[in-house]
């Protein structure tokens, strides 16, 4: 029996379940998550929908959303089944959640995603690297169960694509990509009340940090490399979170030439007090950033990747740059 056989019986079968996905989530981990669980809720099953950091603030429009649990210290009993989406590695999920696998309540461990792995850890596999959003997957994969999409799962389903896509300018986007699109529309998505949602409902405090953080902007000698800095002095003075350096990434990427952008972005210290920077890097296609990623211990696409990488910056960026330079034969 394929995996994908068997994730349909576990599925068929099972009554209760947990829905979870990576820590940080963005609009195809939640929705996701949601696109699936409430399709389970309406077959009749008992979901529970679990992330660790909760929903944030800019994805608080999804039908479903305030399900979405941030603690499982008051989850009760044991499921038939654990649905990790948009995340292939549980320890992605948070530790409370490796405690919680370890305390056997899982049941069956599933994970469907569309990124890049070489070692998936769960009993089941629902693995497509080239749909351009896990939304995409649970929409075909719905489709296999025979399940309704309601309105409320459209929306949620539209909203992963349209994220992950860049709204339909990445190269991920193709002809399956519209036309899955076309048929979450005709299910109930609203495409304008979906990108007014998530690209023009920005807080005032978010554009005060693209202020900030727009002059750190520097490119290198080659013009291959482009990036910004955010750091937690900048968080402070405008008051904003990490959330809200979400897409800065894009603006270095959008320089002609360029083909490896970064953020980094402080985060808390870490042991030692000492400074850690959360780095995102974005690919313009030439080469695959999620292997530099891997090398510090992230992961990711070809074309989106993060890692943590700890020290300070100019110690970070020289040995980042030093890797991307060695990994791509480019001189520095
Ligand atoms: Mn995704």
């Amino acid at each position: 029996m394929s995996d994908l056989e068997r994730i349909v019986q576990v599925v068929r079968e099972g009554k209760r379940f947990l829905i979870t996905s990576h820590e940080n989530p963005d609009g195809d981990a939640i929705g996701s998550m949601l696109g699936l669980g409430l399709a389970l809720e309406m077959a009749g099953k008992e979901v529970v929908f679990y992330n660790k950091d909760g929903t944030p603030g800019v994805l608080e429009f999804l039908p479903g959303s305030e399900k979405v649990n941030s603690s499982l210290n008051f989850i009760h009993g044991s499921f038939d089944c654990t649905l990790i989406v948009d995340c292939t590695d549980t320890s992605r999920v948070g530790k409370e959640f490796e405690r919680f696998i370890v305390s056997g309540r899982c049941g069956t461990k599933v994970i469907v995603d569309h990124h890049q792995t070489n070692k998936p850890s769960a009993e089941l596999h629902l693995l497509n690297p080239d749909a351009s959003s896990t939304g995409m997957i649970i929409y075909f994969l719905l489709k296999t169960l025979s399940l309704k999409i309601t309105p409320d799962i459209a929306k949620n389903l539209y909203t992963t694509i349209v994220v992950d896509t860049g709204s339909f300018r990445y190269s991920n986007t193709t002809q399956e990509t519209f036309r899955v699109a076309a048929d979450l529309v005709e299910l109930g998505a609203d495409p304008w009340q979906i990108s007014r949602a998530i690209y023009e409902s920005e807080p005032l405090a978010k554009l005060k940090l693209l202020g900030v953080v727009l002059p750190t902007l520097e490119v290198s000698e080659d013009g291959r490399l482009a990036w910004v800095f955010a750091n937690r002095e900048m968080l402070k003075m405008t008051s904003t979170s990490r959330e809200d350096t979400e897409g800065f990434v894009n603006f270095p990427r959008s320089i002609k030439g360029v083909e490896v952008a970064m953020l980094f972005r402080e985060e808390e210290p870490g042991d030692n007090n000492r400074t850690r920077w959360k780095v995102s890097l974005r690919s313009n296609g030439g080469v695959n950033v999620s292997l530099i990623a891997e090398k510090f211990g992230g992961g990711g696409h070809k074309r989106a990747a993060g890692c943590l990488i700890t020290g300070t910056l100019t110690d970070v960026k020289h040995r980042l740059f030093s890797t991307i330079n060695e990994a791509f034969g480019w001189t520095e």
